[in-house]
């Protein structure tokens, strides 16, 4: 059974949308293997999360804005649930997101300069899924 990563971002949570994630997580029929509030996230703890993203210009707004205020994170297990998620949350693009995601439905376009709010995370493959599951939860 595959397992995936998620985070539910500092402005799905101060908007009030952590029950609306989960009930769709929990109607699609991928099991809550693990689930947890996180606050005062360290800038270094997300410079490991982005590894990926670090050398971008915009890289230091994601890192502000992932730093803002609590997260929900959490393990999802199922059947192919690493993509099946990502097509649950949509497009990183919150005006390329499909209605019906989580981003389509909820996701705010960017101001000019504004950093991308768009609510979810969740692991791009089997690597980054266990590397993520590792970072967040090792040592818990
Ligand atoms: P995703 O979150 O869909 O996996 P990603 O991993 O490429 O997308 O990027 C991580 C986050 O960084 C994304 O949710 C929003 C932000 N981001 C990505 N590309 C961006 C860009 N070109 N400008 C501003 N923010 C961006
Ligand atoms: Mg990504």
């Amino acid at each position: 059974m595959e397992q995936t990563f998620f985070i539910i971002k500092p402005d799905g949570v101060k908007r009030g949308l952590v029950g609306e994630v989960l009930k769709r997580v929990e109607q699609r029929g991928y099991k809550i293997e693990r689930l947890e509030m996180r606050t005062n996230i360290s800038n270094e703890l997300i410079d490991q999360h982005y590894e990926a993203l670090l050398t971008k210009d915009f890289y230091p707004s994601i890192r502000d804005y992932m730093t803002s205020g609590p997260v929900i994170i959490g393990v999802l297990s199922g059947s192919q649930v690493i993509s099946g998620w990502r097509h649950m949350m949509g497009a990183t693009r919150p005006e390329e997101a499909l209605p019906g995601t989580i981003r389509g439905d909820f996701a705010q376009a960017a101001e000019a300069g504004e950093t991308i709010r768009n609510v979810v995370h969740g692991s791009d493959s089997e690597e980054s899924a266990k590397r993520e599951i590792a970072l967040w939860f090792g040592n818990h």
